[in-house]
């Protein structure tokens, strides 16, 4: 019996030396995470009037529960207008925005509450933040992006380096228009044909 207390005891301490030396795959996220849809690395979304997303908190290898948790959230005041955030976590307390404001570039969303978010769990939802879709542009920058400040856990643990990814980005765009490059490419083409059709005319009049 004092064998597996002694076990008991020692099994917490041994997975957390593990921890310590595995890389963590905790990790902030956001939906819809968007498709590669053209030449420029990040990735696009096509949205329609206004678009949704909701972010997301994996805690699997964390040490604890998330008592406390922050992000920042960066857009594109020119393609996006901030609609409103929405709680959508369970787990932890609603999204408060701290630092900055929703219709400015950047601001800081805290959440906090016990008992908080246990460890090993996956697509905890957070939040929910809607845009106005103003006017779209496709120009391989950042129009959402997420990173995270700051978490927490209940034994008053700072625990953010446990979390990797932290950010995450994405375009809004306009659907690339394959049809309008291949038709001024047939206009072209079309065109120097035409020319050629109508300087051999000209030529052959010349002659006559
Ligand atoms: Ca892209
Ligand atoms: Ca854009």
């Amino acid at each position: 019996m004092k064998q597996l207390i002694k076990l008991f005891l020692l099994a917490p301490l041994s997975l957390s030396l593990l921890n310590a030396n595995s890389s963590y795959a905790g990790s902030i996220s956001f939906r819809p995470a968007g498709t590669q849809l053209d030449g420029d690395e990040i990735l696009d979304i096509v949205p329609n009037n206004n678009i949704s997303f909701d972010i997301f908190l994996n805690t699997q290898e964390v040490t604890g529960s998330i008592v406390n948790l922050s992000h920042i959230v960066s857009y594109d005041i020119t393609e996006l207008r901030f609609r409103n955030l929405q709680n959508t976590s369970l787990q932890i307390g609603a999204p408060q925005v701290i630092d900055g404001q929703t219709n400015s570039r950047q601001f800081t969303i805290s959440q906090s509450g016990r008992p908080g978010i246990g460890p090993g769990q996956i697509g905890i939802a957070l939040s929910r933040i809607s845009f106005d879709v103003l006017k779209l542009v496709n120009d391989g920058v950042s129009d959402f992006s997420i990173g995270l400040l700051g978490a927490r856990n209940n034994l008053d643990q700072v625990v953010a380096n446990q979390f990797n990814p932290r950010t995450q980005t994405v375009e809004v765009q306009p659907v690339p228009e394959p049809i309008t490059i291949l038709g001024s490419g047939t206009a072209l083409v079309l065109g120097a044909l035409f020319k050629r059709k109508f300087s051999k005319k000209q030529k052959n009049i010349a002659v006559q």
